[in-house]
């Protein structure tokens, strides 16, 4: 940008008076840049009126996701497997948002560039925010969580292709027209590239009609986005379980603040699956087929699951990409259906080796057979802390399966078991580097102190959670610095599939800079290893520590 000499000064003196700098932008910016601002604007304007529009749409068509989910959940599913490890150590189970809110910064982007485009060259900018719908039209009709007939599932990408074109059209159409033209549609003006005086009135118009739109499609969404499932869900009371997982023992509890409550409420519980939009399936319509090597095929309604015999169960739930001293693992009290009840009466044939289970949007785990079948409680869950499933854990019915990480085992939003062969397919994310056989590792961690605490030499106490389903935690040990390891006190063992709570006090503190560090021995006599591995590809080690200052 050139200035000239008037304006430079302008400028200076301007930046002396910032207060009068509002009112000079236009003659010292030039009504180019205030153009290209307002192009900018109009090519977001569209883009929102055509997003807002196309999710009113979606919500009111059942099985059709939001374009906009469409590209979050394509996205996800095409991913490189690094990424999404970055993406789930970085940001946890905030993820989601954030992944939305980059897709929405992207169009923004682009639709900002196409008005800007439009200034000169009307048609490119068309053709842009064509190509733009043409990827959430793409992301349609390739998305597994869409369940609806193709036809309806790219109806609102087509809707929005068509609403965009036209408002871009509309406010580039505005933006530059000179009062006094005829109202050339769409016409550039290449002889000069201040179009000036364009007309702001018309301009106005076309802009408040389109936000306008924004703002509908906005409150349309509001309107229709209740959740069936939701609906379902609060009319459900189960029948007392035949085999009731009693109260929690005594001495469960080492009463320190700050160690995870031992059993993790459902608000609180940790949330890992793939999908931006949670599935909105209601219990009535839902079914659950087993079928493949059996004997005989079975298909459940949930009122059946709710009449076979209920187990009730406290069981650590634990995900694979759980760093060392990491908080996706929780503890709750499950109420299901065994799944050994329902393979026997299918008749598992021989050679059959794997459960393929399938969640209602075609998500895939893969579970050995053997691990279902030998005592372990492994359940198809369908209540969670005595509630039904909350929607996000896979209501109505889904997986659980006591020493089996959760992407090879916790199937949410379940509706068919297929028994079949390791051989004969991979699941979500063993074809994403991860191990098809995944029991869970032993672990422990450090809640209190957290690092970089400073804590008083009278008051140094530290404890957590260690865990080894189906084996059972048998100690817990930690460390000061590199001294020796000592014994802290364990919380009662409630069943071999829960976490025990931990503490420990240092008695004779001594003032500085300390790093304590926790490790857990199994049952079965494994002691935790200090080596350090990824938790790709089938689970973190290594001994968690944390940092702390006594003074
Ligand atoms: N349908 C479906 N089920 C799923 C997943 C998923 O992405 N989709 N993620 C799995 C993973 S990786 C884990 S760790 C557990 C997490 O269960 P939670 O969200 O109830 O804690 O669900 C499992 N079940
Ligand atoms: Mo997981």
């Amino acid at each position: 940008m050139k200035f000239s000499a008037a304006a430079e000064t302008k400028l200076l003196r301007n930046r002396a008076n910032p207060q009068a700098v509002p009112g000079r932008i236009l003659t010292v910016m030039g009504r180019k840049w205030l153009t290209r601002l307002f192009a900018a604007a109009s090519g977001i304007l569209a883009a929102a009126a055509a997003v807002a529009v196309a999710t009113a749409l979606a919500g009111a068509l059942t099985g059709v996701p939001s374009p906009l989910i469409s590209v979050g959940n394509r996205t996800i599913d095409m991913a490189p497997p690094a990424l999404k490890d970055f993406a789930i150590k970085q940001f946890g189970t905030a993820d989601k948002p954030i992944l939305l809110a980059s897709v929405a910064v992207v169009i923004v982007l682009v639709a900002a560039v196409a008005g800007v485009i439009g200034i000169r060259r009307p048609a490119a900018a068309l053709g842009i925010t064509a190509l733009l719908g043409l990827v959430a039209l793409g992301a349609a009709v390739t998305d597994r969580t869409a369940t609806a007939s193709t036809g309806l599932v790219v109806l609102p990408s087509l809707v929005a292709i068509a609403v965009s074109m036209g408002a871009l059209a509309w406010l580039l159409t505005t933006l530059n027209r000179r009062s006094g033209d005829s109202g050339r549609w769409l016409a550039p003006h290449p002889e000069d590239d201040l179009p000036s005086g364009f007309e702001r009135r018309r301009f106005l118009v076309a802009a408040m009609a389109t936000g306008t739109v924004v703002v509908a499609g906005g409150a349309v969404t509001r309107l229709v986005s209740g959740s069936a499932a939701a609906a379902s869900r609060a009319d459900i009371r189960f029948p007392r379980p035949a085999s009731p997982s009693g109260p929690v023992p005594r001495g469960t509890k080492v009463g320190l603040r700050g160690v995870s409550p031992y059993l993790t409420a459902n608000a609180d519980f940790y949330r890992i699956d793939t999908n931006l939009q949670v599935p909105d399936v209601p219990a009535d319509t839902w079914t659950l087929r087993i079928h493949g090597r059996v004997d005989s095929e079975l298909e459940l309604s949930y009122e059946d699951l709710l009449n076979e015999r209920l187990i009730e169960r406290r069981i650590t739930l634990t995900c694979v990409s759980n760093e060392v001293g990491g908080e996706l693992a929780g503890n709750a009290t499950w109420i299901g259906v065994p799944l050994k009840d329902l393979l026997d009466r299918a008749g598992i044939q021989p050679g059959a080796d794997a459960l393929r289970s399938v969640s209602v949007d075609d998500f895939t785990i893969g579970t050995p057979v053997e691990a279902v079948m030998d005592g372990r409680d492994a359940m198809i869950a369908i209540a969670m802390n005595g509630e039904p499933l909350p929607l996000e854990h896979g209501f109505p019915a889904r997986m659980v399966v006591p020493g089996l990480y959760g992407y090879v085992s916790a199937t949410k939003w379940l509706t068919e078991i297929e028994v079949t062969r390791f051989a004969d397919f991979t699941a979500y994310w063993t074809e994403r580097d991860w191990a098809a056989e995944a029991p869970i590792k032993t672990a422990s961690r450090i809640d209190v102190p957290r690092s970089f605490q400073t804590l008083s030499a009278d008051a140094v106490r530290a404890g957590g959670v260690a865990w080894a389903q189906t084996t059972g935690v048998e100690k817990v040990e930690v460390r000061v610095d590199e001294g020796q390891w000592q014994q802290v006190t364990l919380g009662t063992q409630d069943t071999l599939d829960t976490w025990r709570q931990w503490s420990w006090q240092w008695d004779d503190a001594t003032p500085g800079l300390h790093t304590l560090t926790v490790r857990a021995t199994d049952k079965s006599g494994q002691t935790q290893t200090s080596e350090r591995v990824t938790p790709r590809p089938d689970g973190a080690t290594g001994w968690h520590s944390v940092q702390f200052t006594v003074e």
